[in-house]
C-alpha cells in the first residue's frame, strides 16, 4: 500500500491514523504545483484530481478523498476504537465530525493559503469566518479530551492537521484554550510525533 502525501498537507491525518493502526504503507512525496511524484510520475494519471491524500492499495486500486480512506483503513483493520461499529450511535458522531473538519475546517483554511487572495481580504473576510468555525469546536472542546467520546478517533487526526496550519495564517491558537490543550495532548502521541518526524515537521 502506498500514500501519496504533500509535506504537511491534510494527508498528514491519514499518516497519523496509519501509525495510530499500526499499518506498514510506503509513502511518496506529491509536488502539488508540478503534478509529479517524487519518482516522477504523472501523479494526475494517478488520481486525476490532483489532490492528496491518495491512497493506492496493493490491487493497484486507487481511494481518494481523506475522510474515505480514513474510514476504510479503519474498517479493513478493525480499527472499532478510532471508528466504532456503526451499531453504535458514536459511529455516527465520528463521521459528523469528520465531515465538520473536512468541510468546515479544512476548505475554509484553502483561501488563505492562496497567494493570489490579497492579504486585506483575507484578514477582513475569511480569517474571522474560519474564526467562528474553530470557536465552535473550541466550546465542544471544553469538557472533552477529544472530539467524540473520551479517546482518540478518526477525526482527531484530521482536526491536528488543520489546527496545526493555524500560526501559518497568523493565527494563534491559544485563542482557544480547549483547542490548544487539544493540541498539546496529540502532540505527545507516538503515531503524531511519528508521523511529524517522518515528514520533518515541527507541530507549530
Ligand atoms: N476532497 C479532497 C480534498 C483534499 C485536498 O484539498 N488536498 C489538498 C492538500 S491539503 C491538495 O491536494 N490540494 C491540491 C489541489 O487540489 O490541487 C479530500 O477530502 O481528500
Amino acid at each position: 500500500m502506498k500514500l501519496y502525501y504533500s509535506k504537511g498537507a491534510c494527508s498528514l491525518a491519514v499518516r497519523i491514523l496509519l501509525h495510530e493502526m499500526g499499518i506498514p504503507c510506503e509513502f511518496e512525496l506529491v509536488n502539488l504545483q508540478t503534478k509529479k511524484t517524487e519518482k516522477g510520475e504523472d501523479f494526475l494519471a494517478i488520481n486525476p484530481k490532483g489532490a492528496v491524500p491518495t491512497l493506492k492499495l496493493d490491487t493497484g486500486e486507487i481511494l481518494t478523498e481523506n475522510g474515505v480512506i480514513q474510514q476504510y483503513l479503519a474498517d479493513k483493520h478493525h480499527a472499532t476504537k478510532l471508528f466504532p461499529p456503526n451499531t453504535q450511535f458514536d459511529h455516527y458522531q465520528v463521521l459528523e465530525w469528520m465531515n465538520y473538519v473536512a468541510t468546515d475546517l479544512h476548505k475554509n483554511c484553502s483561501p488563505l493559503f492562496n497567494p493570489n487572495i490579497p492579504a486585506e481580504l483575507k484578514e477582513k473576510m475569511f480569517v474571522p469566518y474560519l474564526r467562528t468555525k474553530f470557536d465552535y469546536v473550541d466550546k465542544h472542546l471544553k469538557n472533552r479530551n477529544y472530539l467524540v467520546g473520551n479517546s482518540f478517533t478518526l477525526p482527531d487526526a484530521y482536526l491536528f492537521t488543520v489546527a496545526r496550519w493555524l500560526p501559518h495564517f497568523g493565527i494563534d491558537r491559544k485563542s482557544w484554550p480547549h483547542l490548544s490543550r487539544f493540541f498539546e495532548a496529540c502532540k505527545e502521541k507516538k503515531s503524531v510525533l511519528q508521523a511529524l518526524s517522518e515528514e520533518q515537521l515541527s507541530a507549530d
